[in-house]
């Protein structure tokens, strides 16, 4: 059975530098430690599919530098796409795309108020000409997803990966009915 919630402290090892790839394809990116619960289900679907990601917490209001830099050298450090989380004023992913020609994911992560809204219409409102991918409010698993299914295009490794999760998924649901029915 697939399981992609992680506890807290199984995400913040997630983020030990000792576990960082040497190439990673996929950047997860989120706007602070609070994200974690929400953005780890992301890194647990890469590290299910066997692809190499790394992880860290990059803020577009408290370290706006330090994102400049990270969607500035992604391409040259390799990375294919990059899953970026923010909740509120959630401009990280929008800021993200508009200085890098990767594709960027974006996962709204609800806050305390407003029930994720706000995040959703920050991520998913972007301009014309800087797309970012959005993904439901807190649904990081899909985010991890989109990535494998991006990696897929290029890499058929990933391609059949995936074709296997959908018919494993798709035979789960089936059981399930099975049940139901009988
Ligand atoms: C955003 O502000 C973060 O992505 C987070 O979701 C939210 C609250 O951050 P903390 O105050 O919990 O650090 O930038």
């Amino acid at each position: 059975k697939l399981d992609y919630i992680l506890s807290e402290e199984t995400a913040y090892k997630a983020i030990d530098s000792k576990a960082k790839p040497e190439k990673p394809l996929v950047g997860v990116i989120m706007g602070s430690d609070s994200d974690l619960p929400v953005m780890s289900a992301a890194c647990q679907v890469l590290s299910d599919f066997g692809v190499p990601y790394e992880v860290t917490i990059v803020s577009a209001h408290r370290t706006p530098h330090r994102m400049s830099k990270y969607a500035i050298e992604a391409p040259s450090r390799g990375l294919k796409c990059i899953i970026a989380g923010a909740g509120g004023a959630a401009h990280l992913p929008g800021m993200v795309a508009a200085m890098t020609p990767l594709p960027v994911i974006g996962v709204p992560v609800k806050g305390s108020t407003l029930d994720g809204v706000d995040s959703l219409h920050s991520i998913v409102q972007m301009p014309r000409g800087i797309p970012v991918a959005t993904v439901a409010i807190n649904n990081s698993t899909n985010a991890g997803l989109l990535a494998v299914r991006m990696l897929g295009t290029v890499d058929a490794k990933y391609l059949t990966k995936m074709q296997e999760f959908l018919l494993k998924q798709e035979e789960e649901v089936l059981v399930k009915a099975d049940k139901l029915e009988n």
